[in-house]
């Protein structure tokens, strides 16, 4: 970067940090100018009025820490400017994450950040391949040959949206490549110890887009009508909103002030567009699976649904979402085999879906699978849902064996049920009641 940019080389650190996020101009502004990018500013947003009590608001508190966070970000791109950063994305993104990488892409840009946005599985999920499509989002897929064929040292930092490492293969090998990781923000329960220069998890928060919607709101970027990209950006919010709340039906306060946010620039149309794509048959074949298989116990429906192609994968949490619709159902877990006929690779992929307040999905997974050698966990959650990964190894592949399969897959389906009852069955464990 420092040969790249000697210009850069003159300009005095302190510039940076006595750069001020607030409001008021000051000086220093005229330095940052030489640099030719300009800076959004960021603004409080004008909140109602206090007239009374009733001007003490919930979203208040949120949007402070909006604020907060957003001048914390700031200050990281600010360091990073004229770099080269990778967004890595689970495996398998939804449009939460798709839509924030896009957010953070944009705002980023503004600080001559170049950004990727990168995942190592598939969009297997109808909608989430309408929403790239019909948005044109600019993320990319790199499987492990991707990577290698990458010179890994043009990029100076990565990115963790929406995620927190633990699900997508990317994050290993680009760790191992001494690449750091520069920003994370994320929704889901504190995964572990991940160094990054800047954090924001909110685990109450139930979407990513609405934490990026805020930084939009306090002026990290300032959305523009007139601008076809920042009306598909804010569509694509406005879909990974609604859908990690379940249509708005578990919104809380400051979700329901995003979409309000959102909904000066999103296309409706566009969205109803994205919401129109149908369930391939296969899903359907997945769902149908599950309702076969199901068992319930203690009002927890849990569904083993076989071998799946890693193209289908997400049909074990459309299926769960389905499953807990049915009635006295609280929780619905479904888990399958899904095998890359390319790399003859294995994994136990699940889904939990809730609609127990009480039921906090990461505890329940990590309480129910545990840890592998290296004290990874299996899985986690958020709000209401969450999901496991369980790598099979050794036992990969080897299924033109029909015999050998079937066993294969009884083993594994006991296992996972063993552990899923010890945890359902209220005399074993006090988790449930
Ligand atoms: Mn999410």
């Amino acid at each position: 970067m420092k040969t790249k940019f000697p210009m850069y080389l003159n300009s005095p650190v302190t510039q940076f940090e006595s750069f001020s996020l607030t409001t008021e101009p000051n000086g220093e502004e005229v330095e940052i100018d030489r640099d030719s990018i300009e800076l959004p500013q960021l603004t409080r947003p004008s909140l109602p009025s206090s007239n009374g009590d009733g001007g003490i608001y919930l979203a208040q508190r949120g949007h402070s820490l909006a604020i907060q966070k957003s001048e914390e970000l700031q200050k990281t791109l600010l360091a990073h400017r004229h770099e080269r950063h990778l967004v890595i994305l689970q495996d398998f993104p939804d449009p939460d994450a798709l839509s924030s990488a896009w957010a953070y892409q944009l705002i980023a840009q503004q600080y001559d950040i170049k950004c990727e946005i990168i995942y190592a599985g598939t969009l297997s999920h109808q909608e989430n391949i309408a929403l790239v499509k019909l948005t044109t989002l600019p993320a990319q897929r790199w499987t492990m040959q991707t990577l290698k064929s990458k010179d890994l040292l043009s990029y100076q930092g990565f990115v963790l949206i929406d995620n927190q490492g633990t699900t997508s293969q990317l994050v290993p090998v680009i760790q191992q490549a001494g690449i750091p990781l520069v920003v994370l923000v994320d929704h889901h329960s504190l995964q572990g110890e991940l160094k990054a220069e800047f954090v924001d998890v909110r685990p109450y928060v139930r979407a990513t887009a609405t934490i990026f919607t805020q930084y939009l709101q306090v002026g990290l970027l300032t959305l523009d009508s007139s601008i076809n990209q920042h009306i598909k950006c804010a569509t694509a919010l406005m879909h990974g909103l609604r859908s990690d709340t379940n249509r708005l039906m578990q919104a809380q306060e400051e979700d329901f002030m995003a979409a309000a946010y959102l909904s000066k620039f999103y296309d409706a149309q566009l969205l109803n567009a994205i919401l129109q794509a149908n369930r391939s048959k296969r899903v359907m074949d997945v769902i149908e699976r599950s309702l076969k298989n199901r068992i319930v116990q203690n009002n927890f429906s849990i569904a083993g649904v076989g071998y799946l192609r890693y193209d289908d994968r997400d049909a074990i949490p459309q299926a769960a979402d389905f499953l807990v619709t049915e009635e006295n159902v609280h929780t619905a877990v479904v888990y399958g085999i899904v095998h890359d006929e390319d790399d003859e690779l294995e994994v136990v992929i699940g889904s939990l879906r809730t609609t127990k307040l009480t039921l906090d999905p990461d505890e329940f997974i990590k309480e129910a699978f545990g840890q592998d050698s290296t004290g990874r966990f299996f899985g986690g959650g958020r709000t209401g849902a969450g999901g496991f990964e369980i790598p099979m190894g050794f036992l990969s592949g080897g299924n033109e064996n029909s015999a050998y399969a079937r066993m294969k897959w009884e083993v594994f389906d006991s296992q996972i049920k063993q552990k899923l009852l010890k945890l359902v069955n209220p005399k074993d464990n006090p988790i449930q009641s």
